[in-house]
């Protein structure tokens, strides 16, 4: 019953988070604040201008929207400039052989991003031609965990929510899966995420048949 599979992209297919983290770092300095790696975490999934409210919300630190502007700006040129240098060895360890799997199996395959610079990723990484559709933060007016993006790909896709499945690795996205109406595989190395309906830490010597099959 299941026909297509949807994709979270950073810390899903590749680890961008790392280089999130930097840029904000970067840009937090300007403010004299220090953004620590936990902090970073929850930033995981939610856009970037979310992301920036939260680290001013810790840094208490009040800015007007003219500044705000020029720091998302100034963050996501640190950002590209940081993923400029990206290649097919930064996907994750197991994806290429599970995304094999899936077209053998007859899947469709779309992506599910919050981050506006998805297309840029896949493309650097070589991912690109696995998708069937590409919903990321360029198209959705919300963020997870609002379930649009999914909903969006299931759309893109011609499927209902009930046929597809979500790879996810952030809590924002878990529920914006569940929230879709659909069923959603936490990628956890750290055993964190709640809610999923299974949990994998890496695609490493996955089977797909046996993992996308659900009681
Ligand atoms: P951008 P995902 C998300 O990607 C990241 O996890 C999150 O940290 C980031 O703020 C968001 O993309 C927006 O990214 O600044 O590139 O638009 O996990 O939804 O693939
Ligand atoms: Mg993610």
């Amino acid at each position: 019953i299941y026909k297509a599979c949807l994709f979270d992209l950073d810390g899903v297919l590749v680890d961008t988070a790392s280089y999130h983290y930097q840029a904000w770092k970067q840009l937090a300095h300007r403010f004299n604040f220090d953004l620590s790696l936990e902090q970073n975490e929850e930033l995981k999934g939610i856009s970037r201008v979310e992301s920036l409210e939260r680290i001013l919300q810790w840094a208490n630190y009040q800015a007007n929207s003219e500044l705000k502007e020029i720091w998302l700006r100034e963050k996501n040129e640190a950002y590209l400039n940081l993923i400029s240098q990206m290649n097919p060895g930064e996907i994750l360890p197991g994806v290429l052989d599970f995304l094999g799997q899936l077209k053998e199996l007859g899947f469709l395959i779309a992506l599910g991003s919050a981050s506006k610079n998805a297309e840029i990723i896949l493309q650097k990484t070589g991912l690109l031609p696995w998708f069937d559709a590409i919903i990321d933060g360029n198209v959705v007016t919300t963020s997870k965990p609002n379930p649009e993006v999914f909903l969006k790909g299931a759309e893109a896709l011609d499927c209902s929510a009930n046929e597809c499945i979500v790879f996810e690795d952030a809590q924002a996205g878990i529920e914006a899966a569940k929230a879709a109406g659909m069923k959603v595989i936490g990628i956890d190395t750290h055993q964190t995420l709640k809610g999923a309906d299974k949990i994998i830490p890496t695609f490493s010597g996955v089977d797909a048949q046996s993992l996308l099959q659900f009681k």
